[in-house]
């Protein structure tokens, strides 16, 4: 059974999203590019076959755990490090590997790692950052795909008064184009009347150590 609401194989050029044109960076929302159906399998099968942890970061010189649970997973060059730790990659569930391999056939953008948030309800969240990390080189791209509880995702512009909010709903494919988190942050703010669980992935390229 296909994953996909789309055909196999079409590219963003036959399937247009919305396209946000922001100062400085460019975003663009595919909603329902997985369909209601495969949404909730893929969320099933990843939500109980994965290795999901509380990871601890370090912030303001403290330890202190991050409000949900991650799972690191890519290619095994792929260690990443970031807020003062070192994760690396678990290997690639079949699952993942697929559907990374479809974003990245889609967005014709060459993608290698990702990394699995699970947010039980609202509560879990994240804050304000950019996926500014070294190992992502100068300006990454970084694809998004939500499955679960539809959440509020908010951009604003690291030094202007630009702010976007979006609602991710299930199925949904983002794009954080060029320019994005050089010159925007997000986040996933709390919200305190949802209650079921959401998890996402973020798709992005580590290259390889020559
Ligand atoms: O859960 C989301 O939509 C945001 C995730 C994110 O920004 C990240 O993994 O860096
Ligand atoms: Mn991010």
């Amino acid at each position: 059974m296909s994953i996909l609401t789309r055909p196999r194989q079409t590219d963003n050029q036959q399937y247009p999203g919305q396209v946000f044109q922001l100062p400085d960076a460019q975003v663009i929302l595919w909603p329902g590019w997985l369909n209601a159906t495969e949404s909730v399998a893929l969320q099933a099968e990843l939500g109980t076959q994965l290795v999901w942890a509380q990871d601890s970061i370090m912030m303001f010189g403290k330890k202190v755990k991050i409000p949900r649970q991650q799972v690191w997973m890519g290619d095994s060059h792929c260690s990443y490090r970031y807020s003062g730790t070192t994760f690396m990659p678990a290997p690639w569930h079949p699952a993942v590997k697929q559907l990374t391999d479809e974003v990245s056939r889609f967005l014709q953008q060459p993608l290698n790692c990702v990394l699995l948030n699970l947010y039980a309800n609202g509560q879990q969240h994240m804050g304000w950052h950019a996926d500014n990390e070294a190992e992502l080189g100068d300006d990454p791209v970084i694809a998004s795909v939500s499955l679960g509880a539809a959440r509020r995702f908010e951009l604003k512009h690291r030094r202007q008064h630009w702010q976007l909010a979006l609602d991710l709903t299930p199925g949904s494919l983002l794009l954080m184009g060029r320019g994005c988190q050089q010159h925007w942050l997000h986040r996933l703010p709390k919200q305190s009347r949802v209650t079921e669980a959401r998890l996402n992935l973020t798709f992005r390229y580590i290259a390889p150590k020559v």
